[in-house]
């Protein structure tokens, strides 16, 4: 029996719900009970085993069924997962739109986000070097409204026509299929190298934005232009941004290498998790709008999403907030077959001559068909939530949907379903006027390609430029034609000599000798994503790792555990062996996995209580010490209590790390915190930093 819903589309869905369990017989697609579904129908005796009967209707169709199970993936974005959410309101936007979603603040908006890499095919690994999806489906009372955004605010090209190119140029190599999940290869810096517009979201990639720790903790942006229409009739152009509440942070690229092996689904269990526990991760939504007359105000073109609306020119304005908070409950339906398209918008909102935009609201429409068919928009997880008619939409492959009446046309002699008034809600497009020669060409202002890109790498933090210098490194020492490391090495004295000249050493390509243009210092807002942590640093969803051997001090292991257990960090016991650990006092405990069963790329902190297993086991074991060594590598906060102390100070080979005498609270260096003595019994956490900066807040001893 379906549970009783306020959410209006997990109502819809409910419809359409069987569940597995209870006392219903195992039946046929027909409904037939099955009596033996281990064995085909064949000729068979207890001494022979004869031949299998093509008459069994059960066994052909169960292997009918499974032969047809998969369909195509998606042509880009194919590995993802997703969520369902709501979206609330706290500020109406009435002044620059009429629609609901965006104007009514009593409403509770149901939503299905997706989240998505580009590159990779459905089975490839969720951590690699890649843009993010971010796309949103909301349901709203005047239908479904879809924002199909990246989690990197612009995009490679200018021109949709250009679409099939850069992502063939991606994607792996027509002659071998190599590689998967990368764009560490020739093709791919051969297209980047031929399209100076692509300059500047090559810096984005090359950050650590395109390496996110978690789905939960990256932005989301529409990317292009769209427009929003008031009830005067009035037009401003529009952005949409999606900013989380945990913050924004990456990986370290090293750790998302191992990952991808480690944990290929990394993210979407990271999604899972904390929506399973109640932690549901929420974004605040923000527009950034230009008045239509003010569109040319700009050194830049609006329209170009090459290009991101300076926050310094363009304020964001946050109106609402949106929140995920119910696991799918099975993924084919619910997740592989959502289809999203930027052309669904809803009375309020309408389109731009964004010349991206429009190529897309081509390009997703027809797509779905080849995946789904004509009609996947009604399939559950698309189909919208208010009352719908689409009069003279019917028939086609698998149509599901039962019409009753007469007339499938209009108008028709019973005036059945006539069209709304705008005042009733009918969707009227912008009436703009018009006017120019019919060419293959874009405005003068997006022939501009390195100024943005400059701005983005001068307002990285110094640590955010080595990793661009580094992942750039990495890519292009993938790339074994000459050809391309050279000329895309050279391409990055557009940005910056030092820049160019590190990869130029790493690579093995030509030292620039002077900078392509000019670079001035411009910084701008918004653009490092250390501008984006939390108010106050948060350990919630963090998941950390205690390693434990026979001899272990329980009265830490313990305080530990409830403590961060209690600020909503996922705690994990990381033993010798998963038969079951014995503390020095004397208590068992069974360990969530064993040391060869993990590794410390899964976890953001490590933690190791004294006692004897630190001697027992801890340093006898190599995956134990390897353990607090990547960890240190990985820059995650490292603690340890006793005798674990001069263990930690050992695999991290530091010197310098400060150890407090006994009886006193521990000091910290580098993120690591140690201490001895009568500490353990007093030991709090508070104030957890993320880690990519603030290491050494992660535990604090009061
Ligand atoms: Fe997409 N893109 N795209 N894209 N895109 C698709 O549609 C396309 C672009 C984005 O979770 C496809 O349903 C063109 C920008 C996301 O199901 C396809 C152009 C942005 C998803 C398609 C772009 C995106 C897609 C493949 C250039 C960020 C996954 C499957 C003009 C704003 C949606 C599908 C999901 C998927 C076409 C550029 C984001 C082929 C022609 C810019 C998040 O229709």
């Amino acid at each position: 029996m379906a549970t009783k819903t306020t959410d209006a589309k997990l109502a819809d869905m409910q419809k359409d719900m069987v569940e597995v369990g209870g006392k219903q017989h195992m039946t046929t697609d027909y409904g037939v009970k099955i009596s033996d579904p281990d064995h085909w129908l064949r000729v068979a005796s207890e001494s022979r085993t004869g031949p299998s009967l093509l008459e069994d209707q059960i066994a052909r169709e169960k292997i009918m069924r499974f032969d047809h199970e998969r369909i195509p993936e998606r042509v880009v974005h194919a590995r993802g997962t997703g969520a369902f959410g709501t979206f609330k309101l706290f500020e109406s936007a009435e002044d620059v739109t009429t629609a609901g979603v965006l104007t009514d603040t009593s409403r509770e908006t149901p939503l299905f986000l997706r989240f998505s890499t580009v590159q990779g095919s459905k089975g490839s690994a969720d951590t690699v070097r890649d843009v993010r999806g971010f796309a949103v489906k909301m349901y709203t009372d005047e239908g479904n409204w879809d924002i199909v955004g990246n989690n990197i605010p612009v995009f490679f090209i200018q021109d949709s026509i250009k679409f099939p190119d850069v992502i063939h140029s991606v994607k792996p190599e027509p002659h071998n299929e190599v590689p998967q999940g990368q764009s560490a290869h020739n093709n791919f810096w051969d297209f980047q190298y031929m399209h100076s517009e692509t300059t500047h979201m090559n810096q984005w990639i090359m950050s650590d934005r395109a390496i996110p720790r978690s789905y939960r903790m990256m932005q989301g942006f529409g990317v292009n232009t769209y427009s929003l229409i008031n009830a005067q009739g009035k037009r401003h152009f529009v952005k949409f941004h999606f900013t989380p509440e945990l913050g924004v942070h990456s990986l370290v690229w090293d750790e998302a290498l191992k990952i991808c092996g480690q944990d290929p689904d990394f993210h979407r269990k990271d999604l899972m998790d904390a929506i399973d526990a109640g932690h549901f991760p929420r974004w605040k939504f923000g527009l950034q709008l230009i008045p239509e007359e003010k569109m040319d105000d700009f050194e830049f073109d609006p329209l170009d999403a090459t290009k991101v609306w300076p926050e310094e020119l363009v304020p964001i304005r946050y109106i609402g907030q949106l929140e995920l908070n119910r696991n799918v409950d099975e993924f084919f339906p619910q997740t592989e077959q959502a289809a999203f398209c930027t052309s669904h918008i809803v009375p309020g909102i309408d389109f731009s001559d964004d010349p991206l935009l429009q190529g897309r609201n081509f390009s997703y429409f027809d797509t779905q068909i080849s995946r789904l068919g004509p009609n996947w928009q009604e399939l559950p997880i698309n189909r919208p939530v208010c009352p719908y008619m689409a009069l003279a939409n019917r028939d086609g492959a698998m149509k599901h949907r039962i019409t009753k009446g007469t007339v499938n046309y209009w108008p028709n002699r019973f005036e059945a379903n006539p069209p709304a008034e705008p005042s009733q809600g009918g969707f009227v497009s912008y009436p703009e006027k018009q006017q120019g020669m019919k060419l293959r060409a874009l405005s003068d202002k997006f022939k501009e390609h390195h100024n943005q890109a400059q701005t983005f790498y001068n307002s990285l933090s110094e640590i955010e430029k080595i990793h661009v210098a580094k992942a750039f490194s990495f890519e292009l020492d993938h790339c074994d034609d000459p050809v391309v490391y050279k000329r895309m090495t050279e391409r990055l004295a557009s940005i910056s000599l030092d820049l160019a000249k590190t990869v130029a050493m790493n690579v093995g390509a030509d030292t620039p000798s002077k900078a392509l243009k000019e670079n001035k210092g411009q910084k701008a807002k918004g653009l490092s994503q250390l501008e984006y942590l939390p108010e106050k640093p948060i350990i919630v969803t963090r998941r950390i790792a205690i390693l434990v051997g026979d001899g272990f001090d329980y009265a830490s292991y313990t305080t530990m555990k409830e403590t961060l257990q209690s600020q909503g960090a996922f705690v994990f016991t990381i033993g010798a062996q998963r038969q079951g650990v014995k503390a020095e006092s004397g208590e068992t405990v069974v360990p969530d996995h064993h040391f060869n069963g993990m590794r410390s790329t899964l976890f953001d902190a490590v933690f190791v209580p004294g006692g004897k297993h630190v001697a027992n086991a801890l340093s006898k074991n190599g995956v134990a010490k390897f353990w607090i060594t990547e960890s240190f590598a990985h820059l995650k906060p490292i603690a340890g209590l006793n005798e674990a102390v001069p263990f930690i100070e050992k695999q991290i080979g530091l010197s310098d790390v400060k150890v407090a005498s006994s009886g006193t609270a521990g000091l910290e260096s580098y993120g690591v915190v140690t201490g001895y003595g009568e500490a353990a019994a007093t030991l709090k956490v508070a104030n957890v930093g993320p880690n990519s900066k603030g290491l050494a807040e992660m535990f604090i001893w009061h």
